[in-house]
């Protein structure tokens, strides 16, 4: 408690000092989230983060996320200093999208419009027509669909299967899986909701489709935070990250949220509701990134900046 007091007030001086902003994602520990909003800061999903970090004046920016959240603030505002508690956060989704393997996926397919999520490398931006983030992916695929665009998309596959059963796109996917919310079970969700037959189910599109198929709501991070305050439900179960809760309990006080069971009883899980990447961010990292950027500072390569951006414009403009 006192430890992470006085790390507390450390931070707070040294973002003063440093004319720094500290930005953070839902999933990250409720200390660190409670600490961006203290800061004037910001805890938001990967898309407002973005916007976020562009439209604010500081001269560094404190990613408290995952790589490609640094990158894309890279990509947005190379004049700034981008700092990450630790540069080793990354993302099943990127890790599981090389660009080499990418681009031969496409090369195969050069009719198609490639959509992409924003959990990928700048490279893999930069070979992409469009970035989405899970919050206007719906949208976006409405959009080029109605166009008479053919889609190739990557690399969620449960995200795009579950946009081309909402949209009836043509869509065609990379095979890749978020290790924390492919982690979802089926028959242990059903008995948690048997015991608890007033709650709504609320289901981040990251997890696979028996998943969904269960739910009241299924949204992005944003989007389930807003369920949470607008249905009429006391209790939910929630299938995502378990750091959400920092917020839908600060916006809800009264209700009561359960972590959707991972793997059934006895077996282990990989993640358990819980991003091992985001889990990186602690205060410590934080204060030591605040004191000496160096081997923390997020760089990109400046001949994929210019299609990154292009490909993450289109995004911000569409859902602005
Ligand atoms: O699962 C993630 O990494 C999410 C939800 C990212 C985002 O778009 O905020
Ligand atoms: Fe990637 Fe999943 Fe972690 Fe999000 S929760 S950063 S998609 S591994």
């Amino acid at each position: 408690e006192d430890e992470q007091a006085q790390y507390k007030s450390r931070i707070k001086q040294l973002l003063v000092e440093k004319n720094a902003a500290l930005i953070a994602h839902y999933y990250t520990d409720p200390i660190i989230q409670a600490l961006a909003e203290e800061t004037g800061g910001c805890v938001a999903d990967s898309l407002e983060m973005a916007r976020f970090g562009n439209q604010h004046q500081a001269q560094t920016l404190i990613i408290a996320g995952v790589k490609f959240m640094g990158e894309t603030a890279k990509v947005l505002t190379p004049e700034k200093t981008v700092v990450m508690p630790t540069l080793e956060a990354t993302c099943s989704l990127d890790l599981g999208c090389p660009i080499k393997e990418f681009n031969e996926f496409c090369d195969q397919h050069p009719d198609r419009t490639v959509v992409v999520y924003a959990n990928t490398s700048t490279a893999v931006k930069a070979r992409a027509d469009w970035i989405v983030t899970s919050s206007c992916a719906l949208e976006i695929v409405e959009h080029l669909d109605e166009q008479g665009e053919k889609i190739l998309w990557g690399p969620d596959r449960h995200l795009g299967n579950y946009i081309q059963k909402q949209t009836g796109a043509d869509m065609i996917m990379w095979q890749g899986a978020c290790i924390v919310h492919d982690e979802f079970k089926t028959k242990a969700l059903e008995d948690m909701k048997a015991l608890h037959p007033d709650a709504a189910i609320l289901v981040h599109p990251e997890s696979p489709a028996e998943i969904i198929e269960l739910a009241d709501s299924v949204g992005s991070t944003s989007q389930l935070i807003k369920a949470a305050q607008e249905l009429p439900n006391q209790k939910f179960i929630v299938a995502t990250d378990r750091g959400i809760f920092y917020k839908m309990q600060q916006l809800c006080p009264d209700k009561e949220f359960f972590e959707a069971p991972t793997a059934g009883e006895g077996a282990t899980c990989r993640s358990c509701a819980h991003c091992p990447w985001m889990a990186m961010n602690g205060l410590k990292a934080i204060e030591e990134a605040l004191i000496d950027a160096k081997g923390k500072e997020v760089f990109v390569d400046m001949s994929l900046r210019e299609g990154a951006l292009k490909s993450t414009n289109r995004m911000l403009e569409f859902s602005a």
